[in-house]
């Protein structure tokens, strides 16, 4: 099935559960279940409001798809970065022993974690595409630790709602809401086919969010923050995406 297909059976799905055919109860039933996205300035009825809301809606339990060993792209696409910073060659200098992953906001044991623990934490593996916005995609292999995991460990409030996690890169920090953020395959990832996260793929951490768009897979991951009110971060639009123009909820 095509994507645009797949879509239109989502919208159609959404219009059929709901049992009507016009777009503003599906923008009320979002509204009901706190399903507007934070870019959407309060406009609800089209876009992004009911195609955030109808994935959340329907396929809020699904699995991105994994695809088989032998369908590892074997040149994975390193995206263009920045040369770079100082604080990161340092790190970098010091084989990341010294990088942290800081854990803040509505937790219980806010703390910051080594590369070493968190591989210290069982470990998964997936195979899965990374698709940028661009019209590329590969596939690799990812190991890493779930998000869910380290969120555990330090012990999510119950009125959270989101994560907030930024790059040591500056200008690239990017949210999720909790049903991403708990999902099985969300990983704060360490290990691409076979080897260490390769730096030019975001290593030594970066996030891994297979059902949505590469932008949000930000990578050099130095702090997360949760979260129930992403206004208070940057522009308030939930991440810098939609700052230039990307939705910040980007369901693949
Ligand atoms: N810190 C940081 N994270 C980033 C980016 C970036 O430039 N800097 N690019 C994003 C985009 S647009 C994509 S498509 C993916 C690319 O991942 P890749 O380099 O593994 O191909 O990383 C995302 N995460
Ligand atoms: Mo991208």
């Amino acid at each position: 099935m095509t994507d645009l297909s797949r879509r239109k059976l989502i919208k159609t799905g959404l219009a059929a559960a709901t049992g009507i055919a016009g777009l503003g109860v599906g923008a009320s039933l979002a509204k009901k279940y706190g399903l507007i996205p934070p870019d959407h300035a309060g406009i609800w009825g089209v876009g992004e409001t009911l195609n955030y809301a109808s994935y959340r809606l329907l396929a809020n339990h699904s699995m991105a798809r994994e695809f088989a060993r032998s369908e590892i792209s074997s040149r994975p696409l390193a995206n263009e970065i920045a040369p770079p910073g100082e604080a990161f060659l340092k790190l970098q200098a010091g084989g990341f022993t010294d990088w942290r992953l800081a854990v803040d906001g509505m937790v219980d044991r806010p703390g910051a974690f080594s590369l070493a623990q968190l591989k210290s934490y069982p470990s998964r593996t997936q195979i899965t595409q990374l698709s940028c916005e661009e019209g590329w995609s590969y596939v690799a292999e990812w190991k890493g630790v779930p998000l869910s995991q380290v969120l555990e460990v330090a012990g999510i409030r119950p009125r959270a709602r989101y994560v907030v996690y930024f790059s040591i890169e500056p200008g690239w920090w990017d949210s999720i809401d909790m049903g991403d953020a708990l999902h099985p395959q969300t990983y704060l990832a360490y290990g691409m086919n076979g080897g260490d996260l390769p730096v030019g793929n975001g290593g030594p951490l970066r996030m891994r969010v297979p059902r949505q768009l590469g932008y949000k897979s930000v990578k050099f991951i130095t702090r997360l923050t949760v979260t129930d009110d992403l206004k208070k971060f940057g522009k308030g639009l939930g991440s810098a995406s939609p700052e230039s123009g990307y939705a910040w909820y980007a369901g693949v």
